[in-house]
Order: C-alpha cells, then structure tokens, then sequence
C-alpha cells in the first residue's frame, strides 16, 4: 500500500563473501521488482579495500531508487533482503554476502534507535561516497551542510577502484 508521495532515495550495497557480484546485481534486481521501488540510477561496481577487522576486499557500489513507503518500510525490505541473499551476522564490521545501508531519504534527518538518517557514517567512507557521487554528485548532507562531490574530496579514495570490464566478465 503505497503511503507517501515518491520521494528519492539512495542506498549503498556492498559485499566480501560469496559470489560478490552476482549477489549485488541480483539483489539490486530485487529491490526493484518491489512494489513502490523504481530504480532511476546505479553506480558502477568498485573494489574496495576493507575498513575495520583484516577481511577480504569488498565490492561496492550505490543505487538511487524512488519510493512511495516510509522511512521503515524501506529499511524493513533493506533487512529482508540482506537475509534473503544469506547474511549471517557474526561480527559488527565483519565479512558479510550483502550490506544494504540507507544512505538517505530525501532530506529527511532521523535519529532512532533502528535508524539514523542520513547514515551516520556517509561523510568518512570513501567507499560509499565514490560510487554516490557518480549518481548524486550534487546532493547536499543536511548535517554538514556539504555536497557529496565535497565530501569526496576530504577523504582519502585510493583504495577505491572501479572494476574493469574484463575483471566483470571474469568474475560471471
Ligand atoms: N541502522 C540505523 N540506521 C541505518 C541506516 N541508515 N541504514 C541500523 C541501515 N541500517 C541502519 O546494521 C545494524 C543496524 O543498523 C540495522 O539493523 C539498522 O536497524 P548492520 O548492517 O547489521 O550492522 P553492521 O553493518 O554490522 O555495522 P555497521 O556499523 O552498520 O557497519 P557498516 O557501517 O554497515 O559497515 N569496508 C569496505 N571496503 N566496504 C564495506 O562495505 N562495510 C562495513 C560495514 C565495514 N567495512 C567495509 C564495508
Ligand atoms: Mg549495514
């Protein structure tokens, strides 16, 4: 039941375990087939070096959809789908098959204890924001009042490399 006026929302996909690629496209693929959820843009998929514990790369990207649901809904579908494509969680920071984060919802700014938006950690991970400021370059973080092309050039990307098309069609 849609609940809302559609509104623009961006979400960052990443995985370390299992079949990288093929989770992140098939689950991208699944959050669009849902009712309410039209996706307008993605990104290209990045190879990232890990933050936090010693831990295989991940693969990265980020995906703009509109939406008609609430704040909630989205994260609730964000959840049942990480559990469809087989997240186990084990350790906070760990390896996971797919992490699906709401970077933001519109400009909406919420701090509850199941979500913080925008997410909290947006502004420091250039894994996230070089992939984002390919679909969002001009979007402006209602906390820091900065636009994500902005917020790139504060941090440190070199560990953040697009996949070339011959390591996509190694990895299928
Ligand atoms: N939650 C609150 N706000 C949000 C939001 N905006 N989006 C709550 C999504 N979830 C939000 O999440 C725990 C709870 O956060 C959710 O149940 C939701 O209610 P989680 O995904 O289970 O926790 P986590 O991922 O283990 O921890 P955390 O701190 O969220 O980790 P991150 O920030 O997701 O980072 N290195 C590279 N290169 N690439 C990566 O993708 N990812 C991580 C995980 C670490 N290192 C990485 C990468
Ligand atoms: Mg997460």
């Amino acid at each position: 039941m849609p609940d809302l006026e559609p509104v623009p929302v961006a979400i960052a996909l990443g995985s370390n375990l299992g079949d990288s690629l093929a989770i992140l496209d098939a689950s991208l693929g699944r959050l669009n087939e849902t009712p309410g959820w039209k996706l307008l843009r993605r990104s290209h998929w990045y190879r990232t070096a890990p933050v936090g514990p010693p831990q295989p790369d991940y693969l990265n990207g980020c995906a703009l959809f509109r939406v008609d649901r609430s704040p909630f809904a989205v994260l609730d579908l964000l959840l049942q789908t990480e559990r469809e494509f087989g997240r186990v969680r084990r350790q906070r920071w760990g390896p996971r098959t797919l992490d699906l984060d709401l970077l933001w919802f519109d400009g909406i700014v919420l701090d509850t204890p199941t979500l913080t938006l925008p997410h909290p950690r947006l502004r420091e991970r250039a894994f996230v924001l070089v992939p984002l400021a390919e679909i969002a370059p001009d979007w402006i973080d209602p906390i820091s009042g900065k636009s994500i092309d902005r917020l790139l050039q504060e941090v440190d990307y070199s560990g953040v490399e697009p996949l070339e098309s011959t390591e996509v069609e190694q990895l299928e």
